[in-house]
C-alpha cells in the first residue's frame, strides 16, 4: 500500500497553524536551530526486515494480519514508513529469512521506495531445512572444524548479498555460548570464535565494516562466547581497524550503565552501531523509549559529546538500526512510535549546552550538571521534529495519517489475515 504524497500534504495543511505556534515556541530558545533542523533531517534509522510481522514468545504469537510474505512486500512497508516520518530510510536484512532472490530488482525496488541497504545480518542460531552439521552445540566457538567452516562460509555469501545490494557492513551476532558449568572451555571456545572471525574479517570487501553484537544470556543461560562489551572490545580490537561493537540496548545485565559503555566505546574509536529497542527485566525487545526514556537520553548525550570529540558525521559514522519485536503492537505502528523515540533523544541530547556543563563537571558543580541535562531532557522537541519531517515532505504527525488512512485494514485487504512475515 502506498500513500500519495499530496494526501500528507493535505494532512499538514489540517495540522499547520497549530504546528507552527509550537514550532515557534520551541524555536525560540536554540540559537543554531538551522544546524539542530539540518542533522534530524539527516538522520536515518534503519528498519529491521525481521520485524515487519507480529512476534511472539514462546507461550504464543497473535498474528495481527495483511503481514508481508515477501521482502519486496516488506521493502514496500518500509517504503511507507519512510514516506510518513522521512527518518526511516534503511533497511536491514537478515539472512537466510530475507534473501533477495533477484538483488537488481530488489536494488530498484528499494531505491524507489528511497531506501538503502544497512548491515546486513548472518544467522548462525538456527539450523536451515539443508544444512549438513547443526548448530546446536554453537557455530564458531564449536569444538568440530567443520561446523565452524560451516558458520565462516554462510557469512561470507552474507556478505556477497550485501554487495550486491550496496550494503556496507556485517552484523555477526552469535547465540554460541553453554548452559551448564563445565560444558564448555571459556578460551578454546573464544580462540575458535576469533579465528572464525578472522576469516570472515579477511574475506569483507575494503570500505566493509563488521560489527560483533554481545549478549549476556538467551538462548544460552550460563555463558554467551560474545557475552558483554569487553568480550566484544577483544574481539574487535584483536581482529582490526574495519571490525567494531554493536551495542543492542537489551543485551545488557540489570542497572548497567549503557551510556558509560557507550562513551567509552566512541572513545576507542571501536562503537559500530546500535540495536534500539528498550526492556524492563531482560530482552525484550520493547518499543524503543517506551520503558526508560532517560536512559535512552543519556545515551544520546553521550554519542552527541563524543562524537563530536572525534569530529564524526552524527548521521553516517554510525549505524543506527532498530532491533525490535512486536508481540501486540501493530509492527509498522511500533516502528513509527520507536523512531520518534529515537529522534526526540537525539534532538534533546543536540540541546544540551554543553559549555555549561563542561564548566559544571570542570568545577564539579555536581547539581549544576544535573540542572543542564534535565533541562534539556524535559524541552518538548516534538515540534522540533514535525518541522524537520515537513522540510523532508513527510507528514507532521504519521501516527495520525497512518490511522486517518487505514493502512492496516488496507494491508489486511490486499494481503489477508493469515500472512506470515520471516523473522523472529
Ligand atoms: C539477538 C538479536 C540479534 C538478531 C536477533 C534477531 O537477540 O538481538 O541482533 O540477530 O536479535
Ligand atoms: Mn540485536
Amino acid at each position: 500500500m502506498r500513500i500519495e504524497k499530496y494526501k500528507i500534504e493535505e494532512h499538514n495543511q489540517s495540522l499547520l497553524k497549530e504546528h507552527k505556534r509550537k514550532f515557534e515556541f520551541v524555536a525560540a530558545e536554540i540559537k543554531d536551530i538551522e544546524s539542530v533542523l539540518q542533522k534530524l533531517i539527516q538522520f536515518q534509522a534503519a528498519i529491521p526486515s525481521w520485524a515487519l510481522g507480529t512476534g511472539g514468545t514462546r507461550f504464543a504469537r497473535f498474528s495481527g494480519g495483511g503481514e508481508p510474505k515477501s521482502l519486496e512486500e516488506k521493502i514496500e512497508d518500509i517504503g511507507l514508513l519512510h514516506a510518513l516520518n522521512k527518518s526511516s530510510g534503511a533497511i536491514s536484512l537478515h539472512i537466510p529469512w530475507d534473501i533477495p532472490e533477484n538483488a537488481a530488482s530488489i536494488k530498484t525496488l528499494a531505491a524507489q521506495n528511497g531506501l538503502r541497504f544497512d548491515a546486513m545480518n548472518s544467522n548462525t542460531f538456527q539450523d536451515q531445512p539443508d544444512q549438513k552439521l547443526s548448530y546446536k552445540f554453537g557455530s564458531m566457538q564449536h569444538v568440530d572444524k567443520a561446523v565452524r567452516k560451516q558458520a565462516i562460509e554462510h557469512n561470507i555469501e552474507v556478505i556477497k548479498y550485501g554487495v550486491e545490494l550496496g550494503s556496507e557492513s556485517l552484523t555477526v551476532w552469535l547465540s554460541d555460548g553453554s548452559c551448564f558449568p563445565g560444558q564448555l572451555n571459556f578460551r578454546k571456545a573464544f580462540q575458535n570464535t576469533l579465528e572464525s572471525l578472522q576469516e570472515i574479517y579477511t574475506a569483507l570487501p575494503d570500505h566493509w565494516k563488521i560489527f560483533v553484537e554481545y549478549k549476556p544470556y538467551e538462548p544460552n543461560f550460563y555463558s554467551m562466547t560474545v557475552g558483554d562489551w569487553g568480550q566484544s572490545l577483544l574481539y574487535t580490537t584483536k581482529l582490526g581497524k574495519k571490525a567494531y561493537t554493536l551495542v543492542d540496548l537489551g543485551h545488557h545485565l540489570p542497572n548497567a550503565n549503557i551510556e558509560q559503555i557507550v562513551a567509552l566505546l566512541i572513545m576507542e574509536g571501536k562503537l559500530g552501531g546500535f540495536h534500539f529497542n528498550d526492556s524492563k527485566y531482560s530482552d525484550d525487545d520493547l518499543t524503543v523509549g517506551s520503558i526508560k526514556p532517560y536512559q535512552l537520553f543519556l545515551i544520546f548525550n553521550e554519542l552527541v559529546e563524543g562524537m563530536d570529540a572525534r569530529d564524526m558525521h552524527h548521521a553516517s559514522d554510525l549505524a543506527w538500526m532498530i532491533d525490535a519485536s512486536h508481540n501486540i503492537k501493530d509492527p509498522l505502528e511500533d516502528l513509527l512510535q520507536s523512531v520518534e523515540a529515537i529522534m526526540i533523544s537525539y534532538a534533546q541530547a543536540l540541546l544540551v549546552d554543553r559549555k555549561k556543563l563542561v564548566d559544571a563537571q570542570n568545577n564539579n558543580d555536581v547539581v549544576t550538571a544535573q540542572e543542564i541535562l534535565q533541562h534539556a531532557f524535559r524541552i518538548d522537541v516534538r515540534a522540533l521534529i514535525a518541522e524537520a519531517r515537513l522540510r523532508a515532505g513527510g507528514s507532521l504527525n504519521p501516527l495520525a495519517v497512518y490511522r486517518s488512512k487505514k493502512v492496516r485494514e488496507n494491508l489486511i485487504k490486499e494481503r489477508g489475515s493469515k500472512t506470515v512475515a520471516t523473522g523472529l
